[in-house]
């Protein structure tokens, strides 16, 4: 096994140089959806600090950002690729992404401060809108290089402003007609390693600093759309009303109740949009965002089905309808056991834990052999301005991620 590249940089510091970028004084925490200023002044943080390191960049036709280490200019094939998103959730916590690509940037230091002899190019990816805050669907750049989404289905997305993604792609150089599944990239990638917050206590629990992740629970996000009579909430008697309010809040309740029946299913609500949204106005419609997950995909459709019936159930009741459309679907992952396996060699120490978040190593999966590491946050918080990572703990993620990527693109 290879000597451990020693630690040049601390992965707080890098950190603490995007601090300030996307605060939301409102939600409190960070919001920085894909193409937002605040994301797109992240994009060139990571860029700049790429050029700083004599990283090779290029923008791909999906948006996705390659930086790539090739010192001794290797074909670009078998690649060893680390990474994550720089895209928040709206009022998100400092680290859910960012630590994956500032633990990125800092093992790189360590990697050229270290006398390695690399047999394989590293690329670090920063990959867009994997939150799906924007467009409702998450890990969208990294799906679209897979071909997970066609490039018709992402290019008719629209966001809360009516913006289409195509548009808004272009308004970004991308050439909306270019996007797309991209064998060529898929080609050239031999395994993907993404460092993580732990979005979750396993690692508190365990006193463990860092885990080796084993899988994702499958997951996807779906709206339950209740329309009714929009009205005037001062001349309407309560009798008579077709009010879409009520039947979507007895649902979020459903939600609760059917979810805490199933033996470890999460299950969501955390988005209810009313249209038109007066508050002396009786709703015309209320659309109600609904999220799933389980460790058995079947056991997720069966629950969305009795929330749905539910949902019809309480329509009727009060003389509305509801339709339900799926927005994603993310089957349940196990990573990839020969690459997580040589993890565990490498760190020995780190416990292999489930997550219950989806990640762009994730949807790679399916086309390369893909692994994760996780780093303890003591809140065990995520999606929110408490998620936390300890500084020590940062620099133990970066420095494992070093070890490993020094393992990788030596052997
Ligand atoms: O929603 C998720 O699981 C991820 O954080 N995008
Ligand atoms: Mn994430
Ligand atoms: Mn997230
Ligand atoms: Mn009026």
């Amino acid at each position: 096994m290879t000597e451990t590249p020693s630690q040049t940089t601390s992965v707080s510091g890098l950190l603490a140089e995007i601090a300030r970028i996307g605060t939301d004084s409102a939600r409190g925490g960070y919001s920085r959806p894909v193409y937002s200023a605040a994301e797109l002044e992240l994009r060139e943080w990571f860029t700049a600090s790429a050029r700083q390191r004599s990283l090779e960049i290029e923008e791909d036709r999906n948006g996705i950002i390659w930086a790539w280490w090739n010192p001794s200019g290797l074909p670009l094939a078998d690649a060893v690729v680390t990474g994550s998103h720089l895209d928040s959730v709206p009022g998100g916590g400092a680290f859910d992404g960012p630590l994956g690509v500032a633990s990125a940037l800092a093992a790189i230091d360590a990697l050229q401060a270290a006398d390695l002899r690399p047999t394989r190019p590293l690329a670090l990816a920063v990959f867009p809108e994997e939150e799906g805050s924007r467009y409702g669907l998450a890990c969208l750049g990294s799906q679209l290089m897979t071909g997970a989404v066609t490039p018709e289905r992402a290019a008719a997305l629209v966001d809360a402003d009516g913006t289409t993604f195509a548009d808004l792609a272009a308004r970004n150089g991308l050439d909306p007609r270019g996007i797309g599944r991209d064998d060529e990239r898929l080609s050239q990638i031999g395994c993907f390693v993404e460092l993580h917050v732990e979005q979750g206590r396993g690692l508190i629990d365990q006193g463990r600093a860092i885990a080796i992740g084993s899988s994702i629970l499958g997951h996807g996000r779906w709206r339950l759309s209740f329309s009714g009579q929009g009205n005037h909430a001062g001349t309407t008697l309560m009798n008579g009303r077709r009010d879409p309010m009520l039947a979507a809040a007895a649902s979020v309740l459903d939600v609760r109740r059917l979810g805490r029946a199933v033996e470890g299913a999460r299950a969501t609500v955390g988005k209810l949009d009313p249209i038109p949204g007066g508050s002396n106005v009786i709703a015309s419609r209320v659309d109600v965002w609904l999220d799933v997950r389980h460790e058995d995909d079947a056991v997720v459709a069966a629950l969305v089905t009795d929330i749905a019936a539910a949902a019809r159930e309480h329509a009727a009741a009060e003389g509305c309808a509801v339709t339900l459309t799926e927005a994603s679907m993310s089957p349940r992952v196990d990573f990839h056991p020969g690459l997580r396996g040589r993890l565990s060699t490498i760190l020995p120490d780190a416990p292999i834990l489930p997550t219950g978040a989806g990640h762009d190593a994730g949807v790679l999966k399916e086309e390369i052999p893909t692994a994760m590491l996780f780093v303890r946050n003591p809140t065990g918080i995520s999606h929110s301005p408490d998620e936390y990572v300890e500084d020590p703990d940062a620099d133990a993620g970066g420095h494992a991620l070093a070890t490993v990527l020094a393992d990788l693109i030596t052997y």
